[in-house]
């Protein structure tokens, strides 16, 4: 397995200071955040190709997440946050990375009177961008979010509900399943056991189950040792992306011990 690190603790840095720094901790895979100082455009696609190409580090692309909701029930938000999702996929295609990842949609203030109707936005949106996405030759995959959040798909349930509604389009739809995210829920064992063959690519990060802390691995209530084994079992082949806010070292220091 491969250790990788998402670029989300140094969003608040420029992109270019933020990219010398990565340099040196050591990593085969990287993720870039396409969001704020970060937002991909072409000239940070060359930086990144001129800092990466031929080194043998792999990346990912986490699409745009602020304010985007694939499941607004109004046309016309929805069509700015598909153009902006569009935007990301054609820059990240030209980074060839391994997948691309975004969150489901959000649950509108206006659910309870319109039933169904943002879960029917939500499946359609997904439709969209997978046709997009065979444009480019682009994998991209659908990500488990947190407790609180109005998000349509948290649970293992959501997703069977998900992937059933999907039909064949499914088949091109991995996971990128947050360890963190699903520890909230408590189902980080039935996501495994239950989503083990769609997991294309993992978030690792802690917290003590009450919120999504994004603290370092090793410093909430996780249990590493179960998580890494439950992977290996289902011969997971995808890198395992570092998404903690702090505690990088120390996380990757922990996650190379286990990996041994
Ligand atoms: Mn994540």
């Amino acid at each position: 397995m491969r250790l990788g690190l998402s670029m989300l603790f140094c969003l608040g840095e420029p992109f270019s200071t933020a990219i010398k720094c990565l340099d040196k901790i050591g990593v085969d895979h990287i993720e870039i955040v396409d969001e704020g100082l970060h937002a991909l455009n072409s000239r940070r696609v060359s930086m990144l190709k001129r800092t990466f190409s031929g080194k043998g580090i792999s990346l990912s692309v986490h699409a745009p997440f602020a304010d985007i909701n694939i499941a607004s029930t109004s046309p016309t938000i929805r069509r700015a946050v598909m153009k902006r999702l569009k935007k990301s996929m054609e820059f990240s295609a030209q980074l060839n990375p391994e997948c691309w990842v975004f969150h489901p949609g959000i649950r509108s203030a206006v659910s309870d009177a319109l039933r169904n109707l943002d879960w029917e936005i939500n499946l359609k949106s997904t439709h969209e961008l997978l046709r997009e996405a065979e444009k480019y030759g682009l994998r991209i995959t659908v990500e488990n979010v947190p407790e609180p959040f109005p998000f349509l798909l948290k649970k293992v349930k959501e997703f069977e509900r998900f992937y059933e509604a999907l039909g064949e389009d499914g088949l091109n739809l991995g996971i990128t399943f947050d360890v963190g995210h699903a520890n909230i829920n408590g189902e980080i064992n039935e996501f495994i056991k239950r989503f083990g063959s769609k997991i294309v690519h993992i978030h690792v990060h802690d917290n003590n189950g009450d919120f999504d802390a994004h603290l370092g691995v090793g410093f909430g209530s996780i249990n590493w040792v179960e998580v890494i084994s439950a992977v290996k079992k289902i011969n997971y082949r995808g890198a395992l992306v570092v998404e903690s806010k702090g505690n990088i070292g120390e996380s990757i220091q922990t996650l190379k011990k286990l990996l041994k």
